[in-house]
């Protein structure tokens, strides 16, 4: 498995990121500390500056794995599922804009916070209608740009419907989304997964990108989940990808990143 750190340009609130700043500098402390690869989570594609993350990449022989979406709905409130058409295309059309910044990365997309809340649960099935049809769009679009999209289940007390990996992952298949995957989150797979390595057997073909944080969202080890029996439950289900550093900036950013990296490294010596 390939290992990713995360980097944005600024760290709002509680949110699970371990380095900001420059987003080159992010790239060279990444290789430093002895990551595969970078996680960009940004609020808006039209504001990275490209050339010197490509740069800063090739210079430190780092890819950029995916590109995280959230803060286009932390930050500016932008929803696949608005009910207001307007705000909602302009929610897809930040998304083709993040394909495009993808695909000359060959990085993956992740959608996780941008399927937005339900105002009352008796909105679900038309916010599942309004999510499907954006899906769709945005699924052919990353096909046109070579790129896939991995789609997120998020805990209750941050996205309110499709909390699950097999909500997500029944989504997917129903949808018949091609270029779409699912992303696991061991910190929401924690709070809403009723047996994790049930969820990871039964998801298995669909699993294309891992999140690592312990129970309490600090890096592996600081908190309860049992990360060497997950990791050798994920091999065994075939997943070969990435892993990455999504915790929170515990006790401090640096250290976390390089805690991240310390546990991680172990683990994957011991799964083998
Ligand atoms: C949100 O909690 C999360 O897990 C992120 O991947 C979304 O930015
Ligand atoms: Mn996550």
């Amino acid at each position: 498995m390939l290992t990713s750190m995360t980097i944005t340009d600024h760290i709002y609130g509680g949110a699970p990121f371990v380095y900001e700043g420059d987003l080159a500098q992010g790239v060279t402390q990444a290789a430093s500390l002895g990551y595969d690869g970078v996680e960009l989570h940004i609020a808006d594609p039209a504001a990275v500056d490209a050339p010197a993350l490509e740069a800063a990449l090739r210079a430190s022989s780092l890819r950029l794995t995916a590109i995280g979406t959230g803060r286009a709905y932390v930050n500016d409130g932008l929803s696949l599922t608005d009910a207001d058409e307007g705000r909602r295309r302009a929610a897809i059309r930040r998304l083709e804009g993040f394909l495009a910044l993808a695909g000359r990365f060959q990085a993956k997309i992740i959608v996780g916070c941008m399927r937005g809340n339900l105002s009352s649960p008796q909105e679900l099935p038309a916010a599942l209608d309004r999510l499907r049809s954006a899906m769709e769009r945005l699924d052919r679009a990353a096909g046109d740009a070579g790129v896939g999209i991995v789609f997120e289940p998020i805990n209750r007390y941050e996205n309110n419907f499709l909390c699950t990996m097999g909500d997500i992952s029944s989504f997917i298949r129903r949808c018949g989304l091609q270029n779409t995957g699912l992303l696991v989150d061991t910190f929401h797979m924690n709070i809403e997964e009723a047996d994790l390595f049930a969820s990871i057997r039964d998801c298995a073909a669909e699993i294309r990108y891992v999140h690592a944080a312990d129970s309490n969202r600090r890096y592996p080890g600081q908190g309860h989940l049992p990360f060497a029996a997950l990791l050798r439950a994920l091999r065994d289900a075939g997943y070969n990808g990435v892993v990455s550093a999504e915790c929170l900036p515990w006790p401090s950013k640096q250290e976390a990143a390089a805690g991240w990296i310390q546990a991680m490294r172990e683990l994957l010596r011991g799964a083998g």
